[in-house]
């Protein structure tokens, strides 16, 4: 069986880009026909100014959202990346491999250190190094696929440079992934900003869907999205990014296509009340189940340490062999 990794991080609330960008697929598609595990990658959570108590408390929400989503840990291993020694000891061999040059190319790094120097903030080291840690989470597992939205390509594509690198030099370690990402919604824009990602820890609160607002509160969001000062409703990203990213939306929530839906729109508004109710009705499921999930928290915990124990088992082999082959002494 196809064995797939991919993570979510703790950095801020959980979005709609993050659901229909990813955990959407893990759940419907990927545990169902792969060997799949899936991670909070806590660690990458610290890149970053952080709250700790913040960090904790997004840490458990995001591994009970994920369950909440659908995630079965019968047919998928759910766990925190930091339960998972393996990822830290396997991030600093590549570390060995990777350079600082491909380090300061990331899209990601630049534009989290711009921000992170605008807030008046320095930048971590960690940050730079994210890619590799990253790198880690997947090679460590044998992860043949990496199910992601748009943003992460890059960053995937780094990990196979890695991974061939790494057994051209010392020999055959590790299998060379490849980034999968949805046909649509692979790239979710903020609604107050369409030509920027929506991403979790922006400061644009009306422009980002969080899966646990209030559905009047998804209501309010949507109908306020950025548009333009046309009237025509057409599928152009390039022309129409604000009327675009509401199609996207809709299309990933209904399963028709952006551009079909757009020839069935007269206006703005219908298209904005659309969407609005199909987000409505793709998050209540997701709601309902989390909050079932917060009355139990023992099984939320459960879960992780199991998981946590699953990874373990399935990491060390790969990472005692990359460790020997790179010239390191057994411990005995
Ligand atoms: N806007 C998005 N559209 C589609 N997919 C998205 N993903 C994130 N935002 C969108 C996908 O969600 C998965 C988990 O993402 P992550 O937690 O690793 O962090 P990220 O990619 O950096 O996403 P965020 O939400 O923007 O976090 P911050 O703001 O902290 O950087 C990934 O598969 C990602 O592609």
């Amino acid at each position: 069986m196809t064995r797939v990794f991919s993570g979510i991080k703790p950095t801020g609330h959980l979005t709609l880009g993050n659901y229909l960008g990813a955990m959407r697929r893990w759940a419907a598609v990927d545990q169902h026909r792969s060997d799949a595990l899936f991670c909070v990658v806590d660690l990458h959570a610290l890149t970053v100014d952080h709250d700790p108590a913040r960090v904790r408390r997004l840490s458990r929400q995001a591994a009970t959202l994920l369950l909440a989503s659908g995630l079965d840990p019968e047919l998928c291993t759910v766990f925190v990346q930091s339960h998972v020694d393996e990822h830290a000891r396997l991030s600093y061999v590549l570390e060995c491999v990777a350079t600082d040059g491909e380090m300061r190319r990331m899209i990601q790094y630049r534009e989290k250190a711009a921000r992170e120097q605008r807030r008046g903030g320095s930048v971590r080291l960690s940050l730079l190094t994210y890619p590799v840690l990253m790198a880690a989470d997947i090679l460590a597992y044998g992860a043949e696929e990496v199910p992601v939205g748009d943003d992460q390509a890059q960053h995937v594509e780094l990990t196979r440079d890695l991974a061939v690198r790494f057994n051209q030099r010392y020999g055959q370690a590790f299998v060379v992934p490849r980034a999968t990402h949805p046909k649509v919604a692979a790239r979710v824009m903020n609604l107050q900003e369409p030509t920027s990602k929506m991403g979790k820890s922006d400061d644009t609160g009306p422009g980002i869907v969080y899966l646990l607002d209030e559905p009047d509160v998804v209501r309010k969001k949507v109908m306020r999205a950025v548009t333009d000062s046309g009237r025509e409703v057409v599928y152009d990203r390039e022309a129409r990014p604000g009327v675009a990213n509401l199609l996207e939306i809709l299309a990933a929530c209904t399963g028709g296509s952006p551009e079909a839906l757009g020839g069935a729109y007269a206006s703005y508004g219908a298209l904005k009340r659309d969407t609005a109710e199909a987000v409505v009705e793709v998050l209540r499921p997701v709601r309902e189940r989390h909050a079932e999930l917060c009355a139990d928290p023992g099984h939320v915990e459960k879960v992780l340490r199991e998981g946590a124990e699953r990874a373990r088992g399935m990491a060390r082999p790969t990472v005692d062999a990359a460790y020997r082959a790179i010239g390191l002494l057994p411990a005995g």
